[in-house]
Order: structure tokens, then sequence, then C-alpha cells
């Protein structure tokens, strides 16, 4: 994935056409496009194929299973295009490798904690025992809160030069340029950048914000 703007697009969107149209209105602004099951159901998984001729695609997935069945999946969302694969780090090693095993030139990133509230209750307080594991296992790097950047620097302080990538910037309340002074690499930004009266012109002040603290 090029870093340049720092921003992947979060593509939440459930209208297939209106989510093509997002990501080619903003392209220019956005280092990626990241995908989850709502725009997966509702658009199919062709969806994964037909963006990656646009830009890299993220398939957040949060895999949580055995090892086998993360292979099967990690192993179908690459097929179809995918660049990198999000799964949570909570399965523990044996799963964990499965991912990067099957992942192969593509990358895995591993989420530590979730940026939302209900992300402090049990996660938080081994993500970093979580961030150690992940790097033995070979992942190219993390999901880290931005509505916490606090943990992102945490997160930062064990796992070296490996990528961080935080959401939760904008609807959730938290900041891009918080989040990439705190040691993000790129900031993950849905609502606020693709339902917005004007996607170009929200991505595009966000890349300026970005900007400002590099
Ligand atoms: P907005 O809150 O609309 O900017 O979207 C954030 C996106 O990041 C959604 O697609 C979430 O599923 C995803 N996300 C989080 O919000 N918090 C996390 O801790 C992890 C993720 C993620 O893995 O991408």
């Amino acid at each position: 994935m090029r870093k340049d703007t720092r921003i992947i697009l979060a593509l939440d969107e459930t209208d297939r056409a209106k989510a093509l149209k997002v990501a080619d209105d903003v392209k220019e602004h956005i280092d990626a496009v990241k995908i989850n099951w709502p725009l997966i159901l509702s658009a199919g998984p062709e969806i994964i194929t037909q963006l990656s001729k646009m830009t890299d695609v993220v398939c957040d997935l949060k895999v949580a299973d055995i090892p086998n069945t993360t292979s099967l999946i990690v192993k179908g969302a690459v097929a179809r295009g995918a660049s990198a694969v999000i799964v949570h780090a909570f399965t523990g090693e044996d799963s964990l490798t499965a991912a990067v095993d099957a992942a192969g030139a593509a990358e895995i990133y591993a989420v530590t904690e979730m940026s939302h509230p209900g992300g402090t209750a049990f996660t938080s307080k081994h993500a970093e025992e979580m961030a150690r594991m992940g790097v033995r296992c070979g992942v190219a790097g993390f999901i880290a809160p931005a509505t916490r950047p606090e943990r992102i620097a945490a997160i930062r302080n064990v796992i070296g030069s490996k990528k961080i990538l935080s959401p939760g910037v904008g609807a959730q309340g938290g900041s891009a340029a918080s989040a990439i002074s705190a040691g993000a690499d790129h900031v993950i930004v849905g609502r606020s950048v693709y339902g917005s009266p004007d996607p170009k012109k929200a991505a595009s002040e966000m890349e300026k914000e970005i900007r400002s603290v590099l």
C-alpha cells in the first residue's frame, strides 16, 4: 500500500453504485479503500476485484477463527484482489501465523483493541502483549484507535517499524492529526468522508490536516 496521503477510506456504503462513485471521487486523496461486511454483503465479493482495479483494497473481515478457517478466508480475499486483510489478534499465535502464511505477498493487519468505548473492556488490557505476538508472527501491522491516541503511542512502543492503521477519526471523535502525531502511519476514515455532502472536499481537507503535522 502506498504511503502518500495517509488516508484509507472505510467504504461502509451499502449502495454499490454510490460506493464506486465515492471511491472514484476521492481516489487521489486516499492511499487505499477498506471494505467491510456492509459493502461485501450488499454488493457481493466481486466488489473486492472491482475496487482493486482502482486502488489497493484492504479487506476488513476481522477474521477471528481457528487456523484452517482463517487460512481459507484470507486466501479467498487475496484471490479476489485484496492487498491486505484485517484479522483479530486475540485468536492467538497459531491463527495469526495461519493468516500471514495464507496471505502470501498480501499484508495482514491485526486488531489488538477496538476504537469504540467497549474496546477498553477486555482486549485493551492485553493489547501490547498481543502486538508483541503479532510481530513474532510476521504481520505487516496493527489497527490502533484514533479515539485513544495514547494507545497508538503504546502500541508503537512495542512494534518497532511495523505499520499502524488508525480508525476512529471524525464520526467516532478522534482526530487525524493526533493519530498521525501519536505514531499512526495511516488513518482509516469512513462516515465523515463517504457520508459528507462533498466526499472529495472532506478527504482533501483531511489530507491537509495530516500534512500539517508531518
Ligand atoms: P467511521 O467510524 O465511519 O469512520 O468508520 C470506521 C471504520 O473503521 C469502520 O469500517 C469500522 O469497522 C473500522 N474499525 C473501527 O472503527 N474501529 C476499530 O477498532 C477497527 C476498525 C477496523 O478494523 O477497521
